[in-house]
């Protein structure tokens, strides 16, 4: 922590917690007239296991509840369905690999990388197939971005309905991306004048297909490889998937086997009848490619109680947006009658999820939780009756609304909407 005086709990009561805490705890005990005593624990008088017991390490046993989550009604089959981030269990910014949120509409392809091959052709001077061998002969770069799905949230439009910030805010993770700017690939294969777009498909039994626009792929699309320094999870698109930042999740396609050039957008499955947004007046928004800033309380939240009752209480989240950087969250503890600003900590990168931290002393009363996300280019996150009021309540996607969190005397936490 900082010197700042505008935030954290007061040093007396920080050292009279700490103190009740020693006197109740079950492992100490407060002798009277000497300092504390902690017990000497079986760990201590036995040897543990040694460096082979896990040639690729796993979290500690008292860990085990911290998994990716689905929500069974969501979707009639596992293998075109979505889990959920754990967002309430984690901190910093960088997602693990093992939890990231899967979203696959057909299922994990198992792809072995000797057979592996990415085809470019189309409006290109010469249509090129790649090995993993060339891939790894081009110029490669590192960078952390978000992946947000476009329907994160999305069951969150008519009202509060899913308890906690992984299904509400789940589908999305930070990931740092070793890959090959699309860029180098595209020069590579010379893209005639007419190619201004790029059909991405998907090696899955999914054969997903996405168009994106030829400035996007020169500007800051990658050809990943490695996700958090190893390979890419078979779930995160092994051997390789397109990397678009800070556009919808649905364009980054996994398991990426071919680039078609082509002078306008293709139109498939996922950008007409999915992953467009129902208007009002029964139009649809088409394109909507750029995640708009958004914010999450993920502590306190309906999955991470208050469990240690009134002091000092850390309150801490997430923000991210499609557009640049997050030089500023706010947060409130009555629901928008008083807002603070948090305390952004952390690396801040454009397109990658920021922490933010608030650090308060509780005392006891029913609290109403907002976060509110300002991005870089000034935008300021909505609330939900400021999105219905633009977009009304057909909506799936891009649902990028304040969440509320009411907790009781008691510290539990449930998702509900103010107006
Ligand atoms: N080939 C392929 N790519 C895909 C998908 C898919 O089903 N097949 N799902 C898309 C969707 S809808 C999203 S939100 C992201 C999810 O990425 P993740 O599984 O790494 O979370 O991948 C996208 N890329
Ligand atoms: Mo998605």
């Amino acid at each position: 922590m900082s010197g700042d005086k505008s935030f954290g709990p007061s040093r007396r009561a920080f050292l009279t917690g700490a103190g009740a805490l020693a006197a109740g705890g079950a492992a100490s005990r407060a002798v009277a007239g000497s300092g504390p005593e902690i017990a000497i624990e079986p760990w201590m008088q036995e040897l543990g296991v040694g460096v082979d017991a896990a040639p690729y390490g796993l979290p500690s046993r008292f860990e085990a509840d911290v998994k990716r989550r689905s929500v069974p009604w969501l979707t009639a089959d596992p293998v075109s369905s979505v889990n959920f981030t754990p967002l309430h269990d984690l901190d910093g910014i960088i997602t693990p690999n093992g939890l990231c949120f899967e979203r696959h509409h057909g299922g994990v392809a198992q792809i072995d990388p000797a057979a592996y091959r990415l085809m470019i052709n189309g409006r290109v001077d010469r249509p090129l197939v790649f090995t993993m061998e060339d891939l790894k002969r081009f110029p490669r770069e590192n960078r952390v971005y978000f992946l947000e799905c476009a329907a994160n949230s999305g069951m969150e439009w008519r009202g509060a309905q899913l308890n906690g910030c992984q299904f509400t805010h789940g589908m999305i993770h930070n990931v740092m991306y070793t890959g090959i700017p699309l860029k180098l690939l595209l020069e590579e294969a010379g893209v005639i004048p007419s190619g201004k777009w790029l059909l991405a498909e998907g090696a899955d039994a999914a054969g997903m297909t996405r168009s994106i626009p030829m400035e996007k792929a020169l500007d800051d699309c990658m050809i990943a490889f490695k996700m958090n320094g190893e390979a890419l999870r078979p779930e995160q698109g092994y051997p390789v998937r397109l990397v678009v930042p800070g556009w919808e999740g649905n364009m980054w396609v996994k398991w990426l086997r071919r680039l078609e050039v082509g002078d306008q957008p293709w139109h498939h499955r996922e950008e007409t009848s999915k992953y467009t947004d129902l208007l009002e007046d029964g139009s649809a928004r088409r394109f909507t490619w750029e995640m708009d800033a958004k914010s999450v309380i993920t502590n306190p939240s309906p999955q991470a109680p208050i469990t240690h009752g009134p002091g000092p209480t850390v309150l801490t989240g997430v923000a991210w947006s499609g557009r640049g950087t997050i030089p500023r969250v706010d947060v409130t503890l009555d629901g928008g009658i008083n807002w603070h600003q948090a305390r952004m900590d952390g690396p801040s990168m454009p397109k990658s999820m920021h922490r933010f931290y608030y650090e308060f002393d509780w005392d006891g009363s029913p609290l109403l939780l907002q976060s509110r996300a300002h991005d870089s280019t000034g935008y300021v996150q909505p609330t939900k009756d400021q999105l219905r009021a633009v977009r009304g309540e057909n909506s799936i996607y891009h649902n990028n609304g304040i969440q509320t969190w009411a907790v009781d005397a008691d510290g539990r936490a449930e998702n509900v909407e103010i107006s």
